[in-house]
């Protein structure tokens, strides 16, 4: 039997006889011995000390499996415990010219990602990526909200035509999914509160360091709810997720040097910022934005609000904050307009703190037959690929609404890492399908 090496450090082992099995992380060769840092496969290390003839023939990332007797020594790196090498077996000795080593180009990190998963970086946000997804689900599960899958290939866009992946389905045309939501707003009607956790994928032009063109969007619709209902939903969801992510991985979030000092802070209520207050406040700092044609003016109400803006915005706050109200100009065809402020939505964005920027994207859905037909035209979709969504408006539609949380986004946030590259293991862009 073998064991991992977070059991073997122990004071119970030191003295007794423990086989393990990895891969060489790290190799010194000295004259009478051979320090052999060994990762095993949930990413712990142990050094493991051989005489230098039995480890001649190692190589980084050679796989092997030790048997050895576990001793303390303060001068042990990763915890002072250690394994006084006795046998040696390899499964496979890795040639010379392992590519990933101390200093890479974010390039070829990126090219040999297969390989560059078994960094300790890439370990430790791995595993807080797992716990994301963990608590995110349970917290559904905890609150009874009900799991759903949603299809991936579809017919109609979501968020607008400019970002579709078009693809060919046997003798016609359709989409890679951007959102999973008006598949979620048909099941509220048998299912009541539904989630799901779905690739969606945009063909995002822009190289930004917060864009993928395949990211995963947990997403979540009810009906009879309020926009109050779907931010508190949104808030509680976020905190929880949080919490419980930095308390399980502060071991992972330390390695990346996060201080999480911040990230204790987020516990509901988060801030409602009306969008008026925040062009307001923009305007008042004596924001502006770039024009079409390079020129620059002061922001003002009906912009929707880009990154630097909410960096603006959230450049002192320890907690997200919702903006609230966009004009619906600046969003789908879905959102419901605010019966009393014409051409205001029902609708929120949550902006991370920090300049992190949104990280959902939620609120009430435009539940009238006739207007929502007049939005879908409006924007330049053709209600056809819709006819089945517009049967949800005919046979019994009810007030309801949802959000989508980007994971890649939050665990941006939570891992203080710059590109949001490196919150997926295979991250895909405009420039990049492999690995
Ligand atoms: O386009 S969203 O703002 N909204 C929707 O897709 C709604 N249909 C969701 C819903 O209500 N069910 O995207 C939602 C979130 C957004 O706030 C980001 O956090 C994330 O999805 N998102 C992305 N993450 C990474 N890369 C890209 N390209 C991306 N686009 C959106």
């Amino acid at each position: 039997m073998y064991l991992r090496t977070k059991d073997v450090k122990s004071q119970d082992f030191v003295g007794k006889e423990v086989t393990i099995r990895g891969w060489v992380h790290r190799l010194r060769k000295q004259k009478e011995n051979a320090f052999v840092l060994v990762r095993d496969d949930r990413g712990g290390v142990i050094q493991c000390v051989f005489p230098a003839e039995k480890a001649a023939g190692l190589t980084i990332e050679s796989s092997l499996e030790v048997a050895g007797t576990v001793s303390q020594d303060s001068r042990a790196p990763e915890g002072g415990f250690e394994i006084k090498g006795k046998t040696l077996k390899t499964f496979n000795i890795a040639p010379p010219d392992y590519p990933i080593g101390e200093y890479q180009s974010d390039e070829l990190l990126l090219d040999k990602r297969h390989l560059t998963l078994r960094t300790r970086k890439m370990i430790a946000i791995a595993k807080i990526r797992s716990s994301v997804l963990h608590y995110g689900r349970r917290w559904f599960v905890e609150n009874g909200w009900m799991e759903v899958t949603a299809p991936t290939i579809v017919k109609g866009a979501v968020e607008g035509g400019s970002t579709l992946f078009k693809l060919k389905y046997f003798d016609e045309e359709a989409y890679l999914s951007q959102s999973a939501q008006l598949y979620l707003e048909a099941m509220i009607f048998s299912l009541g509160p539904v989630w799901s956790l779905t690739p969606s994928f945009r063909a995002e032009r822009s190289r930004t360091v917060r864009h993928l063109a395949e990211f995963s969007h947990l997403e979540a619709e009810a009906p009879w709810v309020t926009l109050e209902d779907i931010l508190s939903t949104e808030e509680q969801l976020v905190s929880y997720i949080i919490q419980n992510t930095i308390t399980e991985r502060a071991e992972e979030l330390e390695f990346l040097k996060r201080d999480v000092s911040d990230l204790k802070k987020v516990q509901p209520p988060f801030e409602r910022m009306p969008y008026d207050k925040a062009i307001d406040t923009l305007r008042s700092r004596g924001f502006q934005v770039v024009q079409e044609d390079g020129s620059r003016r002061d922001i003002q109400f009906g912009d929707d609000l880009s990154i630097d803006s909410e960096r603006e915005l959230t450049k002192d706050a320890d907690k997200p904050i919702f903006v609230v109200g966009y004009p619906i100009a600046v969003k789908p065809f879905y959102v419901k307009e605010d019966p009393e402020r014409q051409g205001v939505g029902l609708t929120a964005d949550m902006l991370a703190p920090r300049g992190f920027g949104e990280i959902t994207s939620g609120g009430l859905r435009e539940d009238d037959m006739a207007s929502i037909v007049n939005r879908i035209k409006k924007e330049g979709l053709n209600p056809d690929a819709y006819d089945w969504y517009l049967d949800l408006r005919k046979y019994g539609s009810v007030p309801h609404g949802g959000f989508g949380l980007g994971i890649e986004r939050l665990i941006r946030w939570i891992t203080n890492v710059e590109d949001i590259k490196d919150t997926v293991l295979f991250p895909r862009t405009m420039s990049r399908v492999t690995p």
